[in-house]
């Protein structure tokens, strides 16, 4: 009898200490039908197939299940698990949110450098935030253009804007309105804007081509776009779902490579969908894109006496 009940238990520990299956909800800040989200959802099935009966990933949505810029106080309370998104969207919990578009070498290099670890202790810290990867690297942010200019001078024009550009283009004399991504058409189309902030890739997305004349370079700062996890979800993990979280993750990253290639096929669909670009001479250029970055890094580090130097000196070249 005591022998048939030690058995019985020895045959249901294993039961016992397997961590159960555990779902997370993901949403994304940016829309099902774009190529940041396309991006993403080989890597779901890829973790989903591997992650049988220990982790699943249910991609809850883009815009139309959360508004953007809601989408990271829902990962810092829980309300969702996880998601797909942006430091410019998330600055109303902490102003390091947007440092990330400033960082001059790849992710992959932070995470040798101590700059990952560094976003982690803020993300942790302010966020209540785990931040797992980015997926979006090598991709600068341009200015977009309805009407001609010859000069870096904004002055008389309305630009759409995230935090992202607010100071930069401020300072060249813009009057700015932030906006979603998902209002910047019938923005455009009314005449509300003159122009817009964006990335090299991705305006197809959205069809803002039709709508756009010009497209000034150079770009500027690093279009950032990532995962991060509410953070008492990632510790309630069981140490083998975040390894394998983690290891998903890491390989998408180690795919970044890949928007060089996105973008030179973007630039050349925008020069064949007649988007002029504008340049400016040399030193003009340099001033222009020099400018963006200590504009920004200024703005940074006063709103982030702490964190910003530190942001600095790692994100930089
Ligand atoms: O312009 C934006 O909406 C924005 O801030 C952004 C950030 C990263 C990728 C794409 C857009």
């Amino acid at each position: 009898m005591k022998k048939t009940v030690w058995l019985a238990a020895l045959a249901l520990a294993p039961l016992a200490v397997q961590a159960q299956e555990t779902t997370l909800r993901v949403v994304s800040a940016f829309a099902e039908n774009t190529t940041y989200v396309k991006n993403l959802m080989p890597m779901i099935q890829k973790l989903n197939a591997e992650g049988k009966g220990r982790l699943q990933i249910n991609f809850i949505g883009g815009p139309k299940a959360m508004p953007p810029f809601e989408v990271g106080n829902a990962v810092r309370t829980g309300v969702v698990d996880m998601a797909l998104t942006t430091g410019a969207f998330y600055t109303n919990i902490m102003p390091e949110a947007d440092a990330l578009k400033l960082t001059q070498v790849p992710h992959t290099e932070l995470r040798k450098n101590g700059g990952h670890d560094l976003i982690n202790r803020i993300w942790n810290e302010k966020a209540n935030m785990q931040y797992l990867g980015r997926v979006i690297d090598f991709t600068p942010f341009h200015l977009y253009l309805t009407k001609k200019i010859d000069k870096p001078d904004l002055t008389g024009l309305k630009i759409r804007i995230t935090p992202v550009y607010r100071e930069f283009f401020q300072a060249l004399g813009a009057t700015v309105m932030q906006t979603a991504p998902g209002e910047v058409y019938t923005a455009l189309e009314r005449g509300v804007v003159d122009g817009y902030g964006w990335p090299i890739n991705g305006i197809f997305d959205f069809n803002w081509h039709e709508k756009t004349k010009f497209r000034v370079d150079p770009g500027f700062y690093s279009a950032e776009v990532s995962l991060v996890m509410n953070l008492d979800k990632w510790k309630a993990l069981a140490s083998g779902q975040r390894d394998l979280l983690t290891k998903h993750v890491i390989a998408l990253e180690a795919q970044n490579d890949s928007w060089k290639k996105v973008n030179e096929d973007d630039i050349r669909k925008q020069k064949e969908a007649g988007i002029q670009t504008i340049t400016f001479d040399a030193a003009t250029a340099k001033q222009y894109y020099d400018r963006a970055y200590d504009i920004a890094w200024a703005s940074a580090i006063k709103a982030s006496p702490q964190y910003g130097p530190q942001m600095k000196q790692l994100f930089g070249k």
